[in-house]
């Protein structure tokens, strides 16, 4: 089963969003399989950007994710990968469409408060950055049959 890596930034702990955020991707009908807030180190958020080192925003970037607590999740379902960048919309919050959470929730680029991964790939290697395989729990809702056909 696919699963993607859901990071709520420090704009949205900061600003109450993390359980509007959980709610979207319960009531999507996706399944929670990692969840835990932290502090990011300087290192573990240039890892994660490391696509992004040579772009004249990435200092930046890495002092805002490290700047106060994040939110880390691991979420599970049919094609989460691509329906969880749906969910949060484009890169640029004035941009993202109404529905979205960047799009309802967002004004700046650099505070549009949620990450996702954003391949198949690039989900396996976030996941397994962010996660050790004991975080991750293999569980079945009894709500299943009720999703899926
Ligand atoms: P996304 O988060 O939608 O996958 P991205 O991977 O291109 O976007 O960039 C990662 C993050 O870097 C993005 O969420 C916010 C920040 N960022 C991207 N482009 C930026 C820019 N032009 N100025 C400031 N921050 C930027
Ligand atoms: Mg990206």
């Amino acid at each position: 089963m696919e699963r993607t890596f859901i990071m709520i930034k420090p704009d949205g702990v900061q600003r109450n969003l993390v359980g509007e955020v959980i709610r979207r991707f319960e009531t999507k009908g996706f399944k929670l399989v990692g969840l835990k807030l932290l502090s990011v180190s300087k290192e573990l958020a240039a890892k994660h950007y490391d696509v992004h080192k040579e772009r004249p925003f990435f200092a930046g970037l890495v002092q805002f994710i490290t700047s106060s607590p994040v939110v880390a999740m691991v979420w599970e379902g049919d094609g989460v990968v691509a329906s969880a960048r749906n969910l949060i919309g484009a890169t640029n919050p004035l941009t993202s469409p109404p529905g979205t959470i960047r799009g309802d929730f967002g004004v700046s680029i650099g505070r549009n408060l949620i990450h996702g991964s954003d391949a198949i790939e690039t989900a396996q290697h976030e996941i397994a950055l962010w996660f050790t395989p004991e975080e991750l729990v293999s569980w079945e809702p009894t709500i299943t049959p009720w999703v899926y056909e």
